[in-house]
């Protein structure tokens, strides 16, 4: 009977992790439901604006390989369309692509005149999530004849969406621990 209890507990724990971790690596199907064409009518561009892309989430493009392919360049040749001498090539026709790094990624469809029609966006990767709480920055003291007790702390944040994934894994702790308590009567 405890060993089952403690088995359920033990569940309980894996999966509020998993969400955590679910919530924080996100994927994205480019030109969602339309995917990688330029027979759709999608602004690839429109799409990936307002997107907030982190280390980590994955962008999967669908398309016909016949008729496309995904080739990931630096900006000049983003700029000029010039799909000879990309950073990598995707051609499987379902390619998923996790972002790795933080900074600019820049795509487009390596086909003839494809990248001029639009079929072409970039994005800016960002630390995901969990890099992004409140950093604590300790400033030195303004003289040295100050000790440390003078010191201040000054405590600074970036971006708002951090504050949605702190309270989401404070409200999966509270949650875990409800349970937790719940099991122990
Ligand atoms: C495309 O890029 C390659 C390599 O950087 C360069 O040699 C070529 O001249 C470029 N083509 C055009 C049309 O700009
Ligand atoms: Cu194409």
């Amino acid at each position: 009977m405890a060993l089952a209890k403690i088995a359920v507990i033990f569940l309980m724990m894996i999966t509020s992790l998993f969400g955590v971790s679910m919530a924080l690596a996100a994927v994205y199907d480019v030109g969602d439901t339309v995917g990688w064409t330029i027979m759709g009518g999608v602004d690839y561009r429109k799409w990936a604006d307002h997107k907030d892309f982190h280390v980590g989430d994955t962008l999967v493009f669908k398309y016909s390989n016949q008729y496309h392919n995904v080739k990931q360049v630096s900006q000049k040749d983003f700029l000029s369309c010039n799909a000879t001498s990309p950073i990598a090539t995707y051609a499987t026709g379902s390619d998923s692509i996790t972002l790795k790094s933080t900074g600019h990624y820049y795509f487009l469809c390596g086909f003839p005149g494809h990248c001029e029609a639009g079929q072409k966006f970039q994005i800016l990767v960002t630390p995901t999530s969990l890099r992004r709480m409140p950093i604590t920055v300790l400033s030195p003291s303004p003289s040295p004849s100050d000790d440390e007790t003078t010191s201040t702390i000054t405590f600074t944040s970036t971006a708002p969406p951090l504050y949605s994934s702190n309270f989401l894994f404070a409200f999966k702790l509270f949650a875990f621990c409800l349970v937790l308590i719940g099991f122990s009567f």
